[in-house]
């Protein structure tokens, strides 16, 4: 297709899914396979654990620290706040970013402790909105026999019922879902034909959003 204006921009790929769905793993499966490709590329986490907030969050998720439930939802927003004006440059200069956990993450994991969903979403409006958003689809129970959690404060299978349950409410009929109980490169094929489609859409003119 002809982008006559010659503004391609790169897609915003978001990756979503309980702890342990292999989100991670695939995300960095895909980074050289798109680059192979010949797409400029970059891959950002949430939360982004190397800012000063990002700090205060790996205190509380690895319990060191004690916060109310307000305070560390809003802490996990404002970490994606302090990376929007980065991540709108990145987008407009033509790299695709795939990006591990993003508002979906926000808004599942404090509605799961009980906050009203639309206090979990003020905070969010006004973020980049993705271009794509795939669900890496497991039980929490398949999640939990996974080798084990890592310990962290939401890792318990309780909690990541009611979080798979807020994932549930969240997600509409823009998401793909992907089965995360196929083979690792089953998994990594579908992700890159999905990527490689949002990427073109995106060169072809799609507008950035939010
Ligand atoms: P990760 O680094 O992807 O393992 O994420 C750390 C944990 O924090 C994981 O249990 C998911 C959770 N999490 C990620 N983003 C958010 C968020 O915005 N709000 C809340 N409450 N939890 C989040
Ligand atoms: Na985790
Ligand atoms: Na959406």
């Amino acid at each position: 297709c002809n982008n006559s204006k010659g503004d391609s921009r790169g897609a915003l790929i978001v990756l979503e899914g309980l702890d342990r769905c292999g989100k991670t793993s695939q995300c960095s499966r895909l980074l050289p396979s798109l680059e192979g490709l010949g797409h400029s590329v970059e891959s950002w986490r949430f939360p982004d654990r190397n800012t000063g907030v990002g700090q205060m969050i790996s205190a509380y998720l690895s319990n060191q620290s004690q916060l109310d439930d307000r305070a560390i939802h809003l802490l996990f927003s404002a970490n994606r706040w302090e990376k929007r004006s980065l991540m709108e440059a990145k987008l407009k200069s033509g790299t695709t970013l795939i990006v591990d956990r993003y508002s979906y993450s926000g808004v599942a994991f404090s509605s799961a402790k009980g906050l009203d969903l639309q206090w979990c979403k003020a905070p969010e409006v006004g973020l980049l909105a993705p271009d794509l958003v795939v669900y890496l689809d497991i039980s929490p129970e398949k999640a939990a026999e996974r080798g084990g959690y890592g310990g962290e404060r939401y890792e318990q299978l309780e909690f990541q019922r009611k979080v798979a349950q807020s994932y549930h409410t969240l997600s509409d009929a823009s998401w793909k879902i992907v089965d995360a109980t196929l083979p690792i490169e089953d998994i990594e094929t579908q992700l890159k034909e999905m990527a490689v489609d949002c990427i073109n859409t995106c060169k072809n003119g799609k507008s950035l959003s939010h």
